[in-house]
């Protein structure tokens, strides 16, 4: 492996810091893969699953304090605080890297330090970007292995010597308490320690690929975004491409595999969590995924909500916090309707039904994207994808409608920033606590918000055709606390009107937030939902709607004189319409 000078003298300063028994620079190979999984399977950090009905398949299981992702220990280090905003945690470089430095000295000894070069995004891509992470945890890697494009194809795709984000990962003691995630955007620096789990230890996904990448997209001109990527093709085998927003645990995987029970339909997948969008030369919108794999949610994946991750994740995976059969098979809740007999619970303990979850509310499979049954042929175009449409999706039990479309790009923009969902086990916290989440970004953006909304409207005028901007809400429920909307497969049909709004041919129906769709205009042929029912869902209520904009109001408040004009007009307009 050979890397650059800068490359070299960063991996010497942290060897220094942590000071780590042993160095392994790693190549991404299938042997390198295969090793450290036996060695994993000899600490026993790695479980091996059932060989025949689960080849290659490993579950891991977490500390129990250390299951999610901790956005109270997460922090914006910029030089100055205004440039992370008011919904950043902040903390200054010298203070961050002092109290963070003490958890980080000497942290590796005894162990081994992994250097781990990987690529965001397609080999070949103009956007793509380089990563350099060490890391003391062996799962890490793996896990790097299949979410990133690991090796020398990362170093060959550096333009200049100093051309890649570095990234220090150790477990440290695994303590809420001595846990830090820090991103120093300006430096294009990341630590990490005290955590093993996900966002705040794969250090491309969340930390490289949304906190820094969005800092640097802000000042090259383009947009790294918490989406998915789909395309919706129709009956004469044309496909329009989306990318849709949703908070953790909202919906995104299960988006971006639905599989069509409306004749001629299908969807093909592009990525499940994050795109990096740019403005191409002729004023196309387009997205490419940085990632090489999926690290989705395993509660409710079952053959009848998402029958492509189900078969993806039959080989060469590896479940985290899942419950475990008698036959050595992974299992969790919404897999089968009744758990099997002697399940032993995520934490590896013998679990008896009405005892709670079996598996962790957050846990999670992790496989290469090109295991997926519906991946798009064109997945890995260096080019990426013309994108045609954006979603803004979250969970709310009442006021927001199944599906509405904005007026205009700056209409959309406003609806982006405007969002709010109910919280899940994604971050540790409290469930189901309604908070603001402009474009599914709150916990992702690596600057100051406002900043961030002004980046997305001046992004509208340099597309020659905006992609048409919907709001969705698969999580509406009536007075009895049932989903008005059957969701997963059945969402199908909102794509379809979405791709036919695209090309005018769709019917909708004015008021006051954006264009809903007309009576009839949704396909439900053969679907189980009553008129009334799926009025329910699409119906806006002025009362809720004034009183969520007051909210709303609030919280763009914070932002002062930063937050641009257009967004607060468009609130005041929007309040009128509303006969507020
Ligand atoms: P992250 O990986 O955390 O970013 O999550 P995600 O946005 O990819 O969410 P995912 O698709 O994994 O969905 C999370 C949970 O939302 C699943 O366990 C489902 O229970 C639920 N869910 C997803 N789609 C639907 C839907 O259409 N309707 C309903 N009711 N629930 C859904
Ligand atoms: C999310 O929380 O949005 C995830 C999982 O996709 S994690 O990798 O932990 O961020
Ligand atoms: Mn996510």
């Amino acid at each position: 492996m050979s890397v650059t000078s800068v490359a070299e003298r960063w991996v010497e300063e942290v060897t220094a810091l942590t000071q780590p028994s042993r160095i392994a620079w790693c190549d991404g190979s299938k042997a390198e893969y295969d090793a450290l999984i036996e060695g994993m399977l000899r600490d026993g950090t790695l479980l091996g699953l059932n060989p025949r009905t689960y080849p290659n398949c490993y579950l891991h299981r977490s500390h129990p304090s250390d299951v999610a992702r901790t956005e109270q220990l997460t922090f914006i280090c910029s030089r100055e605080q205004a440039d992370a905003g008011p919904t950043n945690n902040w903390m200054s470089p010298a203070e961050a890297k002092s109290k963070a430095g003490v958890f980080l000295r000497g942290s590796m000894r005894g162990r081994t330090m992994y250097v781990v070069p990987y690529l965001m995004g397609p080999v070949g891509s103009a956007l793509s970007r380089v990563g350099l992470m060490v890391t003391d945890s062996a799962y890490v890697v793996a896990s790097m292995h299949l979410m990133t494009r690991v090796g020398q194809v990362a170093v060959q795709h550096m333009r200049s010597d100093d051309d890649f984000v570095a990234g220090l990962h150790s477990l440290g003691d695994l303590s809420p308490d001595r846990r830090l995630i820090l991103q120093f955007p300006e430096e294009k620096l990341i630590w990490s320690v005290g955590s093993g789990y996900g966002g705040n230890a794969l250090l491309g996904k969340k930390c490289h690929a949304l906190r820094i990448a969005s800092w640097q997209a802000r000042q090259e001109g383009w947009l790294a975004e918490h989406m998915l990527i789909l395309g919706v093709e129709d009956p004469e085998g044309r496909v329009t491409y989306l990318a849709a927003a949703m908070p953790s645990a909202s919906g995104k995987t299960n988006l971006a595999m639905v599989v069509s029970h409306l004749p001629g339909w299908r969807a093909w997948t592009l990525g499940d969590d994050i795109a990096w969008m740019h403005v191409d030369a002729r004023g196309q919108l387009r997205a490419i995924n940085p990632e090489r794999g999926f690290f989705g949610v395993a509660p409710n994946t079952s053959p009848k909500t998402n029958p492509n991750a189900t078969a993806m994740v039959r080989s060469n995976t590896i479940f985290t916090n899942v419950a475990l059969t008698p036959s050595g098979e992974p299992w969790w809740e919404g897999l089968t309707t009744e758990p099997p007999a002697g399940l032993v619970d995520w934490q590896g303990n013998p679990w008896r039904p009405g005892e709670g979850p079996a598996a962790h509310p957050n846990s999670r499979f992790t496989v290469l994207a090109q295991q997926c049954p519906s991946i798009a042929p064109n997945w890995e175009d260096p080019q990426g994808v013309p994108i045609s449409g954006l979603i803004f999706g979250s969970r709310r039990t009442n006021v927001i409608p199944l599906v509405f479309e904005a007026f205009d790009w700056k209409h959309g923009v406003f609806l982006g920033s405007a969002m709010s969902t109910e919280t899940t086990a994604a971050i540790t916290g409290k469930v189901g606590v309604v908070r603001r989440d402009p474009m599914a970004m709150i916990p992702f953006c690596g600057y100051n918000m406002a900043d961030y909304f002004a980046h997305w409207l001046a992004t509208g005028p340099r597309l020659g055709k905006p992609p048409r901007i919907f709001r969705v809400n698969w999580f509406r429920r009536d007075a009895d606390g049932r989903f008005l909307w059957p969701g997963y497969g059945e969402n199908m049909r909102i794509l379809k009107w979405m791709v036919e709004r695209i090309r005018g041919t769709a019917r909708a129906e004015e008021t006051p937030i954006g264009w809903v769709p007309a009576p009839g205009a949704l396909d439900t042929t053969g679907l189980d939902v009553t008129p009334t029912r799926l009025r329910e869902a699409l119906r806006c209520d002025a009362g809720e709607w004034r009183e969520a904009l007051a909210e709303l109001g609030r919280f763009y408040a914070q932002f002062g004189s930063r937050l641009p004009a257009p967004i607060a007009d468009t609130l005041a307009w929007t309040l009128h319409r509303l006969g507020g």
